[in-house]
């Protein structure tokens, strides 16, 4: 870094200042997205070229102002031709870019979704202190609720793993179904935490892990952890309810019987409230956290995992789900980076690669 002063950031002093605008402008947006156009078009001849909209991405997208290697020529490319087809943007074709790529970058519409924080996880039956990583799960409380109290999320949700007390999950009902024929292992030789196979009601495979009784319905294990913050207009999502079948993400794609507070139906009203970015976190990465981030991704969230916010039953399925999940398009950060991501303050290009996704689907 020069001693010279930095460029003027346009989308930096527009997220800072966004709210006297706001007010100065009425419903602003037709102004906000004019006053844009207008600063990248340096030549003025109302067309942002290729090196104009490519200064454009760099101020989006990047801490420093000459983009280097963080957003590339071919990324601008790319957004070029899934947002206007050709190597330029007019005023009018600019309305749309500012409206499905631009502005959902600059304005993000967040929800933190606290993954199965409940007493079986910490001090229970399923407690991670004895699982292989042996950590604490309580540890995440304090830095959940700094979250909840410091970033203006749109939503919080809080999910319970929330089984019947007949559910296949549980060890000791491994004898109330029957072993499909390609179960690596018998009922009579099976051990806790084994993977076994069931047979369905009609005769299919059904892959399990068998886990100790938890978070059984109403019990004290399945409730939350009692110091955490739980504000009043949060939604609570309970999954792993249907007896015949376990579902690890809150996100999952088909509906549990009897069950609206997850699934399909969870991803249906925080699409129709807006919500835009998933900040995932919670008990335990590797498995319902992993879970629910890969399925935010297929639905188009742009998802967020706060690694520092969650903890783990298994060091080497953790780094596996870890890879997966970065793969997916999710993002991996700690607690204090989610301020700045959710003001608009810091823009990640990998999250707006998935806003890209969104635009096409
Ligand atoms: C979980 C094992 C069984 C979890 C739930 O929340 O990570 N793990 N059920
Ligand atoms: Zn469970």
């Amino acid at each position: 870094m020069t001693s010279s002063a930095k460029q003027e950031n346009f989308f930096d002093d527009f997220v800072t200042t966004r709210s006297k605008h706001a007010v100065e402008n009425g419903n602003g947006n037709a102004s906000e997205e004019q006053r844009c156009f207008q600063f990248f078009d340096r030549d003025g001849d109302g067309i942002l070229n290729h090196g104009e909209f490519h200064h454009l991405c760099c101020q989006l997208l990047s801490s420093n102002d000459d983009c280097d290697h963080q957003w590339t020529n071919q990324d601008t490319d790319k957004v070029l031709q899934l947002l206007v087809k050709q190597e330029e943007v007019d005023e009018d074709k600019f309305k749309n870019v500012w409206k499905s790529w631009i502005k959902p970058i600059l304005s993000p519409k967040c929800a933190l979704l606290v993954v199965d924080v409940q007493n079986d996880f910490i001090s229970g039956s399923l407690a991670l202190k004895n699982a292989p990583a042996k950590q604490n799960g309580e540890e995440v409380v304090p830095v959940i609720n700094k979250l909840i109290e410091t970033v203006k999320f749109d939503k919080v949700i809080f999910s319970q793993d929330w089984h019947p007390d007949n559910h296949i999950s549980f060890y000791k009902n491994r004898h109330i179904r029957n072993f499909h024929s390609s179960s690596p292992i018998a009922a009579e030789e099976a051990k806790l935490i084994d993977t076994v196979v069931f047979a369905g009601h009609n005769g299919e495979p059904i892959e399990q892990t068998l886990w100790p009784a938890h978070c059984v319905q109403h019990s004290t294990g399945a409730q939350l952890h009692k110091d955490l913050q739980v504000e009043a207009n949060h939604i609570r999502a309970r999954k792993g309810t249907n007896p015949e079948h376990d579902s690890y993400s809150v996100l999952y794609p088909t509906p549990e019987p009897n069950n609206n507070t997850s699934g399909p139906a969870l991803a249906k009203q925080l699409k129709q409230q807006g919500i835009t970015d998933l900040y995932v976190c919670g008990l335990a990465l590797d498995i319902c956290v992993g879970s629910t981030v890969l399925d935010a991704c297929r639905l188009g969230f742009r998802t967020i995992v706060v690694e520092d916010a969650s903890r783990m039953l298994d060091e080497d399925r953790t780094i596996k789900m870890k890879r997966k999940m970065e793969a997916g398009g999710c993002l991996v950060v700690t607690s204090n980076e989610v301020s700045d991501m959710v003001s608009g303050l810091v823009r990640h290009p990998k999250l707006a690669h998935v806003t890209e996704l969104n635009i096409i689907t």
